[in-house]
C-alpha cells in the first residue's frame, strides 16, 4: 500500500521465516541495537541546542579525544545491549578490553563489536556520523568469553552493518544475503525499507583519501593515489575526489554510487608504518557489506575478510569500493 513500507522489523521477520534452524535471538539482537540507535539519534539531533558537543576531557584506548556524543553513544550501547539477553559480551572502539554481560543478567551466545560514533570529529560541526556494528558467535566452550572469541577472520562475521546519522537516519545491514538499506520515518519512529539489494557499481567515479598524508606514504601508495587522480573512469571523465573524514559516511556514498575509499599505511610514525582503521569494528564490517554490495576491500595486497585479527584494537590500511577500482588499486599496490 503506497505510504507504508516494509518496516524493518516485518523484513527481520521474514528473514527468520526462511531459515528455519533460526530462533529469534538475532531479531532481538537487532530490535536492541535498532532502538540503541534510535536513542542516539535523537541525541545527535539535539546537538548544538543541548551540552552534549565538545570534549569530556578523557583520552580513549585509542589514545585519542573523547567527545561527550561518542561517551553517550558508548554508554546508551554499552547499557542496552547488555540487556538484551542475547549477548555474552562486547568489544567497543571506545573500551581497552571486552566488556562481558555480567554473571546476574542473562546471557547468549552472540559477541557485538562496534564503533559507537564514527567520525566523531564531525560530530561539532553539524557533519554525518555513524555507528558501526559486527555480530559473531562465540566460539570458545564453556560460559568464560576469552579475547580469542573477538579475534576471528571477517569471514566469521554473521552480520555487520550501521547506521547512519545525515539528514536522514539510516540503518544499513547484511546477515550474508545481500545489503538492505532501511531510512528512519520520523513520523512513525520506524526503520523503513528504502534500499532494497543495494548493489555497488562495478566501477564508480569517486575516489576518498586523505591527500594531506601524502609526505608519509611509500612510493606505490604514492602511485596509485595517483592513478585515481588522473585517470578517467568508466565515463570517460577524470575521478572526482570526496573525503567526509568519517568512514561511514564515505563508504555509504561509495556504496550507493561506486568508488573507492583509500587510507593506506602511512608513516606518521616512522618507526612503524601503519594504517589507522580499525580491523574489528571498521574494516571487517564495511568489507563484509562492501562484498555482499558486489564491491570488494583488500589492504593493498590481501582481502581483508580474510585477515586473521590478533588484536582487538589492530589496525590495518583499507581499499574498499567498488570491485573494479578496488582491484585496480590493489594491483598498483602489489608493484614494486
Ligand atoms: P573518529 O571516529 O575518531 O573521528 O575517526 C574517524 C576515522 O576513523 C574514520 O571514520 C575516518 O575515515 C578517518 O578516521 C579520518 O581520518 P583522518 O582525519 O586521518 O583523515
Amino acid at each position: 500500500m503506497e505510504g507504508i513500507g516494509i518496516s524493518v522489523m516485518e523484513h527481520l521477520l521474514l528473514s527468520q521465516r526462511e531459515s528455519p534452524a533460526a530462533t529469534g535471538q538475532f531479531t532481538r539482537l537487532l530490535t536492541e541495537l535498532i532502538f540503541s540507535a534510535k536513542i542516539i539519534a535523537r541525541e545527535v539531533k539535539k546537538a548544538g541546542l543541548v551540552d552534549i558537543l565538545g570534549l569530556t576531557g578523557d583520552i580513549n584506548v585509542q589514545g585519542e579525544q573523547v567527545r561527550k556524543l561518542d561517551d553517550f553513544a558508548n554508554r546508551v550501547l554499552i547499557y542496552r545491549m547488555q540487556r538484551c539477553g542475547v549477548l555474552c559480551a562486547m568489544a567497543s572502539e571506545e573500551n581497552a578490553d571486552i566488556i562481558e554481560v555480567p554473571e546476574d543478567m542473562p546471557r547468549g551466545s552472540y559477541l557485538l563489536v562496534f564503533d559507537p560514533l564514527d567520525g566523531s570529529a564531525n560530530i561539532d560541526v553539524n557533519v554525518n556520523i555513524g555507528t558501526i556494528f559486527s555480530i559473531y558467535r562465540k566460539v570458545s566452550e564453556g560460559d568464560t568469553v576469552r579475547l580469542s572469541d573477538f579475534l576471528r577472520t571477517g569471514l566469521e562475521q554473521v552480520a555487520a552493518g550501521y547506521f547512519l546519522y545525515g539528514p536522514s537516519t539510516m540503518l544499513v545491514y547484511s546477515t550474508g544475503d545481500g545489503v538492505s538499506g532501511f531510512t528512519l520515518d520520523p513520523s512513525v519512529g520506524e526503520f523503513l525499507l528504502s534500499h532494497p539489494k543495494i548493489v555497488m557499481p562495478e566501477r564508480g567515479k569517486t575516489y576518498s583519501v586523505n591527500e594531506a598524508n601524502e609526505m608519509y606514504w611509500d612510493e606505490r601508495t604514492k602511485k596509485t593515489v595517483a592513478f585515481f587522480k588522473s585517470n578517467q573512469n568508466e565515463r570517460g571523465k577524470p575521478y572526482r575526489a570526496r573525503y567526509i573524514g568519517a568512514l561511514v559516511a564515505d563508504f555509504h556514498r561509495n556504496l550507493l554510487e561506486g568508488g573507492i575509499f583509500m587510507y593506506p599505511a602511512d608513516k606518521k610514525d616512522p618507526a612503524k608504518p601503519r594504517g589507522k582503521l580499525r580491523i574489528l569494528c571498521e574494516a571487517f564490517p564495511l568489507a563484509f557489506l562492501a562484498e555482499q554490495a558486489g564491491g570488494a576491500a583488500t589492504d593493498g595486497a590481501m582481502r581483508i575478510l580474510e585477515i586473521q585479527a590478533k588484536t582487538l584494537h589492530e589496525r590495518v590500511p583499507l581499499f574498499i569500493g567498488s570491485k573494479a577500482d578496488v582491484e585496480t588499486a590493489t594491483r598498483l599496490m602489489r608493484q614494486i
